[in-house]
C-alpha cells in the first residue's frame, strides 16, 4: 500500500452538487442506484481534460449511463479501487448501479448489518463501499435519499434529512423517501434500516423553532434512553448559549447499534452510536458510563457545527473537527459536572496514553504529512491533544476573542471544507496576536519537555525562574523547533500559604499568571517577592508538556495543602506519590524491604481529615497514580516492580489509615435513589476509593462491607466496583460466587456481561491468561463485535500489565492470534488492539525479544494496510 501525502493536495477535477441515492435492501442482493449531479471544478484549470476518477471498494458494477446514455465498455474503466471515466462532459448526469453485500461486511465500514438491522459508518472512506463517489470531504452534495425494504423485516427506514414521502410497494415492501437540504460531504451519509423503536421529546431553539429528537433502539432498550435524552437537550441548549449555535434541521435523531467501531458518529441529522455510549440505566451502567454517554452525545451534536457546516478539507485536517469538538465537549462536561475532577481525569489519561502514542513508533503531529491508512489516525494525539491545543488558544487569547474567532470562523466558512490555518487564522484576526510559531503544535509530533529551575534571592527579594524546553525526535523529525508554550502558574509564599503577587519586568502580572516560553531557554525574574515561595507551575495543565521540577518532598506536601489550583494540589500529589514509588521499585529490583515513606501517610491522614466540600476532587487525590503513569515515568519498564511497589503504598496506606477509610466510607454510603448527578457520584466514589483500600489488605470489615454492597445491588457503580474488588483480592474464595451470581442476572445484557469480562481479565492473579483463552469461547464473546473484543482482549492487554507482559510471552502470543484473525474480521479493531505489542522499546530486552517476534509473526501474513501501516512502523 502506498502512503498519501499532504503536500499532494490538489481539489477534486470534478464536484458533485446533487446526489440520488435508492437502496434496494435484500438479502444476497442489496442493490444501490446513484444518480449524480456533476461537474468540473472551477478551480482546476485542467478539469476540461481529466478523465472522472470515482472510488469504490468491492462494488459489482451493474449499469453505468452519462445523461441517461448507457457507456460502452471502452468508455470508462474499473479497478479494485477506481471507477474512471476516460471523457466526460463540463456538466452531467451520472448513473450507476451497483450490488454489494452488507450481510457479510465484518469490517463494520460502510453499509453492514448488526443484529439483522442494516446500518452504515462512513467516515472516514466508507462510502466507497456503498457506491462510486469522489469519497473526499471537500465534495460536499446535497442528498437526497429512497430506502425500499421490507415492512416486516425493516418496517423502519431512516436516512440523514427530513423525510419527505413514503409508501407500499408490491411484495410486501415498502419505501422512504429522505432530503437533506444541507450540502455535506458523503462520510457524514447515513443510513438505517430495521426494526427499531423510537423515544421522542423536543427541543424548542433560541429562535423559536421547534426540533423532534428522536433515539431509535431494539425494543427491550426503550428503558435505557432517558439520560441520553436528557444530555442532548443540555448540549443543544449549551451550544446555543456559548457557541451561539442552534440547530438547523427539524428532526434529529440518534440510533444505538450493537456492532459499531468507535463511540459514535455524527452523520447529518441522523446520529449512529454505539449502544454502549448510548444507553444507561442505573441498574446496569456505572456513573463513568453515565458521564460518557453524556460527553460522547453531546460531542457528536456539537459536530453538527464543528465538523458538518464547516468540515474538513482532506484528512489531513481530521484534527480540525476532532480537537475543536472534544474541546468543546470537555467544556461541557465541565460545565455540568465537577470541572476540577473532568480536568484531572481528563489529564491523568492523556498525560497515560497520549504521551505514550507520542513517545512510540506511531507518533505523529496533530496534523499528519502522510498515512497509508487514515483509519489508523484517528488517534489520542489528534482527537486529545488536538483538544489540548484548542485550549491553548482559547487561554492565550482569552475566551472573549476565542468565541468572537469561532462565530468568524463558522460565518466565514459555512458549508465549506477548510483547512486548520483558516481555523487558527480567524483566531489570531479576532485577537491581533501573532499565533505563527503556535502553528508549529500542529506539524511538530513529541511531547515537549520543560525542565525548570527556580531560586529565590533573599538580598534581593527576587524569584528567579529558568524555563528550558526541548522536544525529543519522534520517528521522522530527528530535530525539533521550539514551542510557543503558555505556562500558567503562581508563587505560593511558603510563610503565608497563599499565592503572591507577581511582578515581572516591572509589571504587576498578578497572583495566577500566565508566562510565555517561546525560545529553547528563558529566564524570568519575579521582583518584590517578599517571601520564599514554592512554584506552582502548569496550573491546570496549561500546555500538554512534562514538567520537570526538582521538588522536594515538603515542597510537595506543602502545595499538597496550599495551592490555591485543584489540579496542581492533585498533581502535586500524584508527583509525592512518584517520588515514593520511585524509591520502593529500586528497592524491589536491588531485593531490598520495602519501606514506606511516612510523609506520603501523613499527606493521607491530612487530606483524609481535612474539611472539604469537594468530595470528587477528594476521591482523585486519593488515587495513587496508575501502573500506566507510573510506567511512563520510568526509563525502563519493569511491569512487576511497579506492581508491587504500587499494591505496597496501597496496603500501607490502608494499613496506617484503616479507621480513617472505614469513616470515610460509611460517611458516605447511602441509600437515596439513584441518580447520576455530581453530589451522589462524588460520594459514590469517595466511598468507593475508601473501600479499595480496605480491601487492599483483605481487612474483615471491607470484605464484609464489599460483599453487603454487592448484594445489595443498589446500582452498578456500587456493584461493579464491589465485584471488581471481590474478583482481584488474592482471597480466592470471594471471586467465584460472586462473578457467578452476577453472570447469571445479566446473561441477557451484553454491555453487563463487557463489564463481567473485563473485571476478570484485569484480576493481578497469574491464572488470568489461562482465563482469557477460556472466555474467548464464552457465548457471550464474539470476535466479530469490537465491544467484547475491547471488554476482554483490550482489557487484558492494555490494563493487565503484570500479566500482558508475562516473561514467557504467552500474553504477546495470545493478543498476536487475535490480530491475525481480526485482521481478517475488521482491519480497523485489529489496527488498534495490536497497540501493547508496538511499545516494545519499553522493556526489558527479552520482552522485547518476544514482542518482536510476534510482530513479526504478524507481519508474516496477509495484511490489511491498517494492521501493515502498524506493524511497519513498530518494526521500524
Ligand atoms: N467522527 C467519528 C469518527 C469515526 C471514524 C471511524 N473510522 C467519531 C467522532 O469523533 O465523533
Ligand atoms: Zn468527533
Amino acid at each position: 500500500p502506498q502512503p498519501t501525502y499532504l503536500h499532494d493536495y490538489q481539489p477534486p477535477a470534478h464536484r458533485v452538487t446533487h446526489t440520488e441515492l435508492t437502496f434496494d435492501l435484500a438479502p444476497g442482493a442489496t442493490r444501490v442506484k446513484a444518480r449524480l449531479h456533476v461537474e468540473r471544478h472551477p478551480e482546476r484549470d485542467d478539469a476540461a481534460e481529466s478523465p472522472l476518477t470515482l472510488d469504490g471498494e468491492q462494488l459489482s458494477l451493474k449499469a453505468i449511463a452519462i445523461d441517461g446514455q448507457p457507456l460502452d465498455p471502452d468508455e470508462y474503466r474499473v479497478s479494485d479501487t477506481q471507477l474512471i471515466v476516460h471523457r466526460v462532459p463540463e456538466r452531467f448526469l451520472l448513473d450507476t448501479e451497483v450490488e454489494i453485500a452488507p450481510e457479510a461486511n465484518t469490517a463494520l465500514e460502510g453499509l453492514y448489518q448488526s443484529n439483522g438491522m442494516y446500518c452504515t459508518q462512513c467516515e472516514a472512506e466508507g462510502f466507497r463501499r456503498i457506491t462510486y463517489y469522489p469519497d473526499r470531504p471537500d465534495v460536499m452534495a446535497t442528498f437526497s435519499t429512497t430506502l425500499i425494504g421490507d415492512a416486516q423485516r425493516e418496517p423502519v427506514l431512516l436516512s440523514n434529512g427530513n423525510p419527505l414521502e413514503r409508501g407500499e410497494l408490491p411484495g410486501g415492501r415498502h419505501f422512504v423517501t429522505w432530503e437533506d437540504p444541507h450540502p455535506k460531504p458523503c462520510y457524514l451519509f447515513a443510513l438505517v434500516a430495521g426494526d427499531l423503536e423510537k423515544v421522542e421529546d423536543s427541543f424548542t431553539t433560541v429562535s423559536g423553532r421547534e426540533v423532534v429528537l428522536q433515539i431509535w433502539v431494539e425494543e427491550e432498550n426503550l428503558d435505557n434512553t432517558d439520560h441520553a435524552m436528557a444530555s442532548l437537550k443540555r448540549a443543544m441548549a449549551w451550544d446555543e448559549q456559548t457557541y451561539g449555535r442552534e440547530y438547523d434541521l427539524d428532526l434529529f435523531m440518534i440510533v444505538a447499534v450493537n456492532d459499531f467501531n468507535m463511540g459514535a458518529m455524527e452523520n447529518k441529522g441522523l446520529n449512529i452510536f454505539n449502544s454502549a455510549a448510548v444507553l444507561t440505566h442505573p441498574q446496569t451502567a456505572t456513573d463513568a458510563a453515565f458521564q460518557r454517554v453524556e460527553g460522547i452525545v453531546a460531542h457528536e451534536y456539537f459536530h453538527n457545527w464543528s465538523g458538518n457546516r464547516v468540515t474538513c478539507r482532506d484528512w489531513f485536517q481530521l484534527s480540525l473537527k476532532e480537537g475543536f469538538t472534544v474541546f468543546r465537549d470537555q467544556c461541557f462536561s465541565a460545565d455540568t459536572n465537577s470541572a476540577p475532577v473532568k480536568r484531572i481525569e481528563d489529564v491523568a489519561f492523556f498525560r497515560t496514553a497520549q504521551f505514550a502514542e507520542d513517545a512510540g513508533p506511531t507518533a505523529h503531529p496533530i496534523r499528519p504529512d502522510h498515512y497509508i491508512e487514515i483509519t489508523n489516525f484517528y488517534t489520542l494525539t489528534i482527537y486529545e491533544k488536538g483538544a489540548e491545543v484548542v485550549r491553548m488558544l482559547r487561554n492565550l487569547v482569552g475566551w472573549e476573542a476565542f468565541r468572537q474567532g469561532s462565530d468568524r470562523y463558522f460565518e466565514r466558512f459555512d458549508g465549506q471544507a477548510v483547512t486548520i490555518e483558516d481555523f487558527v487564522d480567524c483566531m489570531a484576526e479576532a485577537s491581533g496576536l501573532d499565533l505563527g510559531q503556535f502553528m508549529r503544535w500542529y506539524s511538530q509530533a513529541g511531547t515537549p519537555e520543560i525542565d525548570a529551575h527556580g531560586e529565590y534571592d533573599y538580598a534581593k527579594s527576587e524569584y528567579h525562574l529558568t524555563l528550558r524546553q526541548r522536544t525529543p525526535a519522534t520517528p521522522g523529525q530527528p530535530d525539533k523547533l521550539p514551542l510557543h508554550i503558555p505556562v500558567r502558574l503562581g508563587l505560593v509564599g511558603t510563610k503565608s500559604g497563599e499565592d503572591l503577587r507577581m511582578t515581572l519586568d516591572g509589571e504587576v502580572i498578578g497572583k495566577d499568571a500566565v508566562v510565555h516560553l517561546r525560545e529553547d531557554e528563558q529566564h524570568f525574574v519575579f521582583t518584590d517577592i517578599a517571601e520564599a515561595p514554592v512554584p506552582s507551575l502548569l496550573r491546570g495543565f496549561s500546555a500538554p508538556v512534562k514538567l520537570r521540577f526538582p521538588y522536594s518532598r515538603e515542597d510537595l506536601a506543602f502545595l499538597l495543602t496550599h495551592d490555591s489550583d485543584g489540579f496542581n494540589r492533585w498533581d502535586a500529589g500524584q508527583r509525592l506519590a512518584l517520588l515514593a514509588l520511585d524509591d520502593l521499585i529500586a528497592a524491589h529490583r536491588n531485593g531490598v524491604e520495602k519501606v514506606m515513606d511516612v510523609r506520603v501517610v501523613e499527606a493521607f491522614r491530612g487530606l483524609l481529615h481535612a474539611e472539604t466540600d469537594d468530595k470528587a476532587v477528594l476521591a482523585e487525590m486519593l488515587t495513587l497514580p496508575s501502573e500506566a503513569y507510573i510506567a511512563e515515568q520510568q526509563p525502563l519498564v519493569d511491569v512487576d516492580a511497579i506492581h508491587a511497589a504500587r499494591t505496597f503504598v496501597k496496603q500501607s496506606l490502608a494499613m496506617a489509615l484503616r479507621d480513617d477509610f472505614l469513616r470515610v466510607y460509611h460517611d458516605n454510603a447511602s441509600d437515596a435513589p439513584y441518580a447520576p448527578e455530581p453530589e451522589q457520584i462524588a460520594a459514590r466514589s469517595l466511598k468507593n476509593v475508601a473501600l479499595s483500600y480496605l480491601m487492599s489488605i483483605e481487612d474483615e470489615e471491607g470484605i464484609e462491607l464489599a460483599q453487603r454492597q454487592f448484594s445489595a445491588g443498589h446500582n452498578m457503580t456500587d456493584v461493579r466496583c464491589a465485584l471488581t474488588l471481590l474478583t482481584h483480592s488474592s482471597r480466592g474464595d470471594l471471586a467465584d460466587p460472586a462473578l457467578r451470581l452476577f453472570s447469571e442476572k445479566w446473561a441477557h445484557d451484553p454491555l453487563v456481561m463487557d463489564q463481567w469480562f473485563s473485571i476478570q481479565v484485569t484480576r493481578p492473579q497469574s491464572d488470568v491468561l489461562e482465563r482469557v483463552t477460556f472466555l474467548m469461547d464464552h457465548p457471550a464473546f464474539s470476535l466479530k463485535n469490537p465491544n467484547r473484543v475491547r471488554a476482554l482482549i483490550g482489557a487484558f492487554a492494555g490494563q493487565n500489565r503484570v500479566n500482558f507482559h508475562r516473561i514467557d510471552g504467552a500474553g504477546y502470543r495470545l493478543l498476536a492470534d487475535v490480530v491475525i484473525e481480526l485482521n481478517r474480521l475488521n482491519p480497523e479493531i485489529a489496527a488498534r488492539i495490536i497497540t501493547p505489542l508496538t511499545r516494545w522499546q519499553r522493556f526489558d530486552e527479552q520482552r522485547q525479544a518476544l514482542m518482536k517476534a510476534e510482530l513479526e509473526r504478524i507481519r508474516a501474513e496477509e495484511l490489511s494496510p491498517n494492521v501493515f501501516e502498524v506493524v511497519e512502523k513498530a518494526l521500524a
